[in-house]
């Protein structure tokens, strides 16, 4: 096992991992950039280095200075968490080659899943389902040919994009032209690689993703699919929940068996997420991987029992992966909520500033993954996660009842929070029997059909 691991990252999930190695009996390195002096995450560690000013591309993008750090603090490897230096590949290869071990898949697959053309490619090879898509796009016409052979509306997506970054919608062969151009033009300026591809675009997909471990000797399994249909208009998930619901167990299984198929086929080490849409007709397509620990993996902990963080260190340290596809059972029910700095009401727009009363729920079947305290600065510079809110018990239905518990008891001053807008999805009948989709929250929280509103009092 390592004797000392560097925390290139800041919030809940420095403070997650900080605790894991801790209870591994590994010394921790926190790195903090100004604004994150008086954070959880260096008081935490072990030791602490300021790695430059509150600017992420001066601090937890700062390369130089990270591996700096690394090297006063002699630590032997170095935990990404998620975000930041967590996907890429160059970053792996520069740990590497300065003798510290990256905790998370090899660079190559990084680099493979990170092109979400080639990742696409790799997995159909592996006979895993994937949306009907055209390849790289080379001129207009073969655009023209791909829409009229799976008709249309069709979805360009940016080969370099991904978490719905540069995807543009086109509805008739008309606005191919201006579609191919601006997609292009957008995948350019944003990724410095303006190579698009389109799929036929799926209505009213959910986001299911199955969680994956793997160790560095071919030893794969899942631990379960998440359902993270429930997504701002940005994309980025509010409430994800384990095992998701309505699934016929029939799919699920296929589900499970592809994702594990697909790992095997890009020798997949670490933690990893395979993110699949399921289209309302009960077909499922591999979209993206993602190639690091996620936000929402506590659910699949409390649910399957594993400690993933302690595993991504256990399997980068060179361990074994000790537990088999056969002795992990789904226990329950587990549902994650997001607490953002933001107002939901002005378009999730996000709210810093200092914390006054922080009261957390607790009690049974809660978990909360934070870094925040009473009199803390949420800073105006980084992600706005404040908090994570898990509740679990024997049944879905149970674990919503404990989840409005729990976030009655939540109280969060000085900043808006997404606190309301959680208790509201809550609420929905549409949630509570399992029916979402990732245009759910959009069509039916944010710009509620009159129904909807009179039905809820809203
Ligand atoms: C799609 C799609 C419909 N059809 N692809 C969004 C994020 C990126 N990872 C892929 N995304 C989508 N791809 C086809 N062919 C709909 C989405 C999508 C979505 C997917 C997952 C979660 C939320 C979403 C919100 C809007 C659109």
């Amino acid at each position: 096992m390592f004797a000392k691991v560097l925390v290139a990252n800041r919030g809940e999930i420095a403070v997650r991992i900080i605790r894991a190695c801790r209870e591994l009996g590994v010394k921790t390195v926190a790195v903090f950039s100004e604004a994150d002096r008086h954070a959880l995450h260096p008081r935490f560690a072990d030791e602490a280095y300021c790695i430059g000013p509150p600017q992420t591309a001066r601090s937890y993008l700062n390369v130089p200075n990270i591996i700096s750090a690394a090297e006063i603090a002699g630590v032997d490897a170095i935990h990404p968490g998620y975000g930041f230096l967590s996907e890429n590949a160059q970053f792996a290869e520069i740990c590497a080659s300065h003798g510290f071990k990256f905790i998370g898949p090899a660079a190559s697959a990084i680099a493979l899943m990170g092109d979400k053309s080639s990742a696409k490619q790799r997995m159909a090879e592996a006979n895993v389902p994937v949306v009907p898509g055209s390849g790289i796009i080379e001129s207009e016409q073969q655009a023209r040919r791909f829409g009229r052979e799976v008709g249309f509306p069709l979805l360009i997506k940016a080969t370099a994009g991904g978490g719905g970054k540069g995807m543009r919608i086109v509805g008739r062969e008309a606005d191919l032209p201006a579609g191919l151009a601006a997609a292009s033009g957008e995948a350019q300026a944003a990724f410095s690689d303006g190579r698009i591809y389109i799929e036929k675009l799926l209505t009213h997909p959910r986001h299911i993703e199955v969680q994956m471990l793997g160790d560095e000797y071919g030893h794969i399994i899942h631990v379960g699919e998440r359902d993270c249909s429930i997504q701002k208009p940005s994309h980025q998930k509010l409430l994800e929940e384990t095992p998701a619901p309505n699934l016929d167990p029939s799919i699920r299984a296929e589900l499970l068996a592809s994702a594990v198929r697909a790992a095997h086929a890009v020798e997949y080490a670490n933690a990893g997420t395979l993110e699949f849409l399921l289209s309302s007709d009960g077909k499922f397509y591999f979209m993206e991987m993602n190639t690091r620990i996620q936000v929402e993996h506590p659910i699949t902990e409390v649910v399957y029992g594993i400690d993933l963080v302690k595993w991504q260190v256990r399997i980068a340290a060179g361990e074994r992966l000790t537990v088999r596809q056969e002795e992990i059972k789904p226990t329950g029910h587990a549902i994650e909520c997001r607490i953002n700095a933001e107002d939901a009401e002005m378009g999730f727009r996000p709210t810093a500033g200092k914390l006054g009363s922080v009261l957390l729920p607790g009690g049974p079947g809660v978990r909360v993954d934070t870094h925040i305290y009473a009199g803390a600065e949420v800073p105006p510079y980084y992600d706005s996660l404040l908090a994570k809110i898990v509740t679990y018990d024997r049944t879905r239905e149970e674990s919503i009842v404990r989840m409005r518990r729990a976030l009655a008891e939540t109280e969060i001053l000085g900043v808006a929070t997404t606190v309301p807008v959680l208790e509201r999805v809550l609420t929905m009948s549409s949630y509570v029997e399992g029916h979402t989709n990732v245009t759910w929250l959009r069509e039916h929280v944010l710009q509620p059909p009159h129904e909807a509103v009179a039905a809820h009092g809203g």
